[in-house]
C-alpha cells in the first residue's frame, strides 16, 4: 500500500477511550490519588472530549453503569455533544455488588439471576438513551474450587440469562461478550476464552459478538490469531486494547510488547474490520490519566500504520515459494518502519498537533485541571478487578 492509502487508512481509524480510565485506579494494595484526576462522570467525558481535541481520533467514550450513573442520560447525551464527542459502549457491572458472591447470571439463586438480567436490560435502556449501539457485558462469574457448582448448570444459567438480554436489542444494537480465563474468580471461569465467547454468540445470533480484550488470555497465548479466525468467521466485535506483563496488568496497549500489537493490527489491516470497536480498557495506576491515554492511541495508530505498510506482493510470494524466512522479514521490516513522519502528516491533515502527548505536556492542560478538581480522596476511586 502506498503511504497515501496508509495515511487515508490510519485517518479512518477511530479508538474509544473508557471513562474508568481517567479517574483515580489502583491495586488492592492502594490508591495513589492523581492531581486533576477526573472526581464524576462530567469530568470523565470532559477528559475524553480533551483527547479527542488533542488526537482527532477519538470520537466516542465508553460508560460503566452504575459508576457513571446519572439521572438524565438525555442530558448526558448533550453534554457529549457539546463537546464534541458522544457516548460509545455501555458496559454493565455486574461485579460491584453483595449479591454477587457466587456470580450474577450465572448465581445458583434464581433472584440474583434476575437482578443481574435485569441490571443488563436497564443498560440496554441506557444505551437507547445515549443514542449508543453497544452493550458490552464482561461478567465475573466463576468458581473457586472444584465441586463448588455445576460447571454444566452454571453454563445453561449463562445462555439462559443471555439470550433475554439478547431478545431486548433493538435492530442495530450489538451486545460484545468479552471473556477473561481469571479473575475474580480463581478456579473456573464461566466465560473463560475466545471459544466460549464465540459459541454462546453463536447461539444468541447476529447481533453477539465477541470481544477480545488483549490482558485477558493467558501467558503464550496467540492472540493475533484468535483475531484472525474471528475475523474469518464474522464474530469479531471489539477490543478492549491494554497491555500486560504479568495477568490483566491493564497497562498502556503496547507498552510491554509494541511488537504483539503490531501482529494483532495485522490481522486489521488484512480483514474487513468495518464493524470492529477500537477500544481502549485501561487503568492508569501511577501515572497521569489524560498523558497515558493520548499515548495509548498514538500507539495503536503506529502499530496500525505500520501493519498497513506490510509488502503484500512480496509477502504472497515469499508465502507461496516455502520461503519462511523470507516472508518473516517482510513483516519484521513493516515493523521496523519508522512511521513518525507518515503519523505526524496524518495528524496535520486533520488538524491536530504532530505528537499530541506534547501538545498535551506544553498545553497546561494538566496543571489547569489540578488546580480546578485538586486531588481526590482515595474513597472515591474506584477499585478494579
Ligand atoms: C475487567 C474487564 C472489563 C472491565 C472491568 C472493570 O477485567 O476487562 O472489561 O470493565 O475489568
Ligand atoms: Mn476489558
Ligand atoms: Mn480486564
Amino acid at each position: 500500500m502506498d503511504e497515501a492509502a496508509v495515511v487515508e487508512r490510519v485517518k479512518s481509524l477511530e479508538i474509544e477511550t473508557p471513562s474508568w480510565g481517567y479517574g483515580n485506579s489502583g491495586t488492592r494494595f492502594h490508591v495513589y490519588p492523581w492531581p486533576g484526576a477526573a472526581r464524576d462522570v462530567h469530568e470523565r467525558i470532559a477528559d475524553a472530549a480533551l483527547v479527542h481535541r488533542l488526537t482527532g481520533c477519538c470520537p466516542s467514550v465508553a460508560l460503566h453503569i452504575p459508576w457513571d450513573a446519572v439521572d438524565d442520560y438525555g442530558a448526558l447525551r448533550a453534554l457529549a455533544q457539546e463537546q464534541g464527542i458522544r457516548i460509545g459502549a455501555i458496559n454493565p457491572n455486574l461485579f460491584g455488588d453483595d449479591a454477587y458472591r457466587l456470580g450474577s447470571l450465572c448465581h445458583p439463586d434464581t433472584g440474583v439471576r434476575a437482578a443481574a438480567i435485569r441490571h443488563c436490560l436497564q443498560c440496554v435502556e441506557i444505551a437507547k438513551e445515549v443514542g449508543s449501539s453497544l452493550v458490552s457485558l464482561w461478567l465475573p462469574d466463576g468458581t473457586n474450587y472444584p465441586g463448588q457448582d455445576d460447571l454444566r448448570a452454571r453454563h445453561a444459567r449463562l445462555t439462559e440469562g443471555l439470550e433475554k438480554v439478547y431478545s431486548a436489542l433493538p435492530p442495530g444494537m450489538r451486545l460484545l461478550v468479552e471473556y477473561k480465563f481469571f479473575e475474580p474468580a480463581f478456579y473456573a471461569t464461566d466465560l473463560p476464552d475466545w471459544g466460549t465467547a464465540a459459541l454462546v454468540c453463536r447461539r444468541l445470533g447476529p447481533q453477539a459478538q465477541v470481544l477480545v480484550d488483549t490482558g485477558h488470555h493467558p501467558q503464550g497465548t496467540n492472540i493475533e490469531q484468535i483475531v484472525a479466525v474471528l475475523l474469518a468467521e464474522g464474530l469479531l466485535g471489539g477490543f478492549h486494547f491494554n497491555n500486560r506483563k504479568y495477568a490483566d496488568d491493564d497497562l498502556i496497549v503496547g507498552s510491554v510488547d509494541p511488537f504483539e500489537l503490531f501482529r494483532i493490527m495485522r490481522e486489521i489491516a488484512l480483514g474487513d474490520s468495518a464493524g470492529v470497536a477500537f477500544m481502549i480498557d485501561q487503568s492508569h495506576n501511577v501515572e497521569g490519566k489524560i498523558d497515558a491515554m493520548i499515548q495509548s492511541v498514538m500507539n495503536i495508530q503506529t502499530a496500525y500504520a505500520k501493519a498497513l505498510l506490510v509488502d503484500e506482493g512480496r509477502l504472497t510470494e515469499a508465502q507461496a515459494a516455502g520461503d519462511v524466512l523470507g516472508a518473516h522479514r517482510t513483516l519484521l521490516e513493516a515493523f521496523e518502519t519508522d512511521v513518525r513522519p507518515l503519523l505526524a502528516r496524518v495528524r496535520t491533515e486533520v488538524g491536530v498537533a504532530p505528537d499530541p502527548v506534547e501538545a498535551f505536556r506544553a498545553g497546561g492542560h494538566a496543571a489547569r485541571l489540578a488546580d480546578e478538581r485538586g486531588t481526590a480522596s482515595v474513597e472515591s476511586a474506584y477499585e478494579r478487578t
